[in-house]
């Protein structure tokens, strides 16, 4: 993809795959035969989308970071690096579509899950309205976590592990009312130490909820290291609650696809709730403010080792020069040529990704003109205005 110096970690601006890192990638979808399976079966056209997305993800965060460096925003919530943990999870669900309303699946986002928002069918422009707080946001201009219930969205919630239990509430009215949907959320390490994590895992395992958690090891928690606040094996989680799991490489569209796949079509036949571990890494700050606390944070050789495993370098060359030609579906002797469609297929989705990123990032920007009202402050809240300066209501609530 093109790169943008002044946005992207700098181990990526020159970024070129290392060989013996892309046999690896290549290696790990070969490692387990239901994953592999899985991914061989991938169409030209399920495999372009993921590149969409992940193109998406980085450029929604490209845009983000160069409002802060305007002045137009203050900060953002990147989640340069980890794209892949989110994309290839997120493909791997029943996406709502034009003709399924009420069947899709549900997904629970942290804010630097963002790239699920928008490969769930919200409109970027309506995320980038969010961090804007404009009256059209869907928020309506009261919060950046994003969501949107009719496209399975569920907004972040700020205080970090909270999601799992309203994750898990959706994962029960699934299963209460027979409906063969999935619920999935994403925890951070750090976010893995709150009780609430705890007592969600153990209820929904309890209760065999068609849930999937992915625990997104970036390795950092804030400014705290993996090291500082973690003793044990996440791989051994699973096991300790009683419930099925895997590791998969986060940084990994295709393994990340695979293994959420073997998960949500689990939870469909009933072996739910299930946990997985992405292994990846922040290749920035906790927000755009700490960048270069975060390098101090970390040994230079950990940001070396993921900067050369970007998720879409590594995702583009794979497919370049892959087996199967994207402009027709077929599986081919690899040729310089069919190199070169690959390479043109990918630069056109590249362009069209671009495009929509661009002109997403414009109306946003138009939308400033619309300031929230603040008698606006009252709507679609619990406590409606009209309850709210209800005298009689406030009345018997001082009694
Ligand atoms: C209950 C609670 N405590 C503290 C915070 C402040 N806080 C926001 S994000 C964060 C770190 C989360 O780390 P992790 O779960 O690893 O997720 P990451 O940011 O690395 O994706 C903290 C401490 C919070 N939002 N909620
Ligand atoms: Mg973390």
């Amino acid at each position: 993809m093109i790169r943008y110096p002044a946005f992207d970690p700098p181990e990526y601006v020159n970024w070129q795959a290392d060989r013996q890192i892309l046999d690896e990638y290549a290696n790990t979808i070969e490692a387990y035969a239901l994953r592999r399976d899985l991914v061989r079966a991938l169409r030209p056209a399920q495999l372009i989308a993921m590149y969409e997305g992940l193109i998406r993800n980085r450029l929604h965060d490209i845009a983000l970071k160069r409002w802060v460096k305007q002045g137009v925003i203050s900060k953002a919530w990147l989640g340069i690096g980890e794209e892949a943990a989110t994309i290839g999870v997120v493909h791997a669900l029943q996406r709502p579509t034009k003709d399924n309303e009420g069947s899709t699946d549900f997904v629970a986002p942290m804010i630097r899950n963002a790239g699920a928002c928008h490969e769930m069918g919200m409109k970027v422009a309506d995320m980038l309205r969010g961090y804007l707080g404009t009256a059209d946001s869907p928020t309506r201009g009261r919060d950046l976590h994003i969501g949107d219930f009719p496209h399975g969205v569920l907004a972040p919630v700020s205080p970090v592990g909270d999601i799992m239990a309203v994750t898990a509430g959706v994962a029960l009215s699934f299963k209460q009312r027979r409906q063969p949907r999935v619920a999935l959320t994403w925890i951070g390490d750090g976010s893995t130490k709150s009780g609430v994590f705890h007592e969600t895992m153990n209820f929904a395992a309890v209760q065999n909820l068609p849930m999937v958690v992915i625990i997104q090891n970036n390795q950092v928690a804030l400014g705290t290291r993996l090291d500082q606040h973690h003793r044990s094996n996440f791989a051994d989680w699973p096991q300790a609650y009683g419930v099925k799991g895997a590791v998969f490489d986060g940084n990994h569209v295709l393994d990340a696809y695979a293994a959420a796949k073997l998960a949500v079509d689990g939870c469909r036949n009933g072996e739910g709730p299930f946990l997985l571990i992405a292994e990846t890494f922040r290749m920035g700050g906790h927000a755009t403010h700490d960048e270069r606390e975060a390098r101090e944070t970390f040994d230079a050789k950990l940001f070396a080792h993921y900067g050369k495993r970007d998720p879409i370098g590594m995702f583009e060359n794979y497919l370049i020069e892959g087996t199967l030609d994207l402009s027709n579906g077929r599986r081919m002797r690899r040729t310089t040529s069919m190199q070169e469609r690959n390479a043109e297929c990918l630069r056109q989705a590249e362009e069209r990704v671009t495009a929509e990123v661009e002109q997403a990032s414009a109306e946003a920007l138009q939308s400033r003109a619309k300031l929230l009202s603040p008698p606006s402050a009252g709507t679609g809240v619990y406590a409606n205005e009209e309850i709210v300066t209800s005298r009689k209501l406030i009345a018997v609530g001082a009694d």
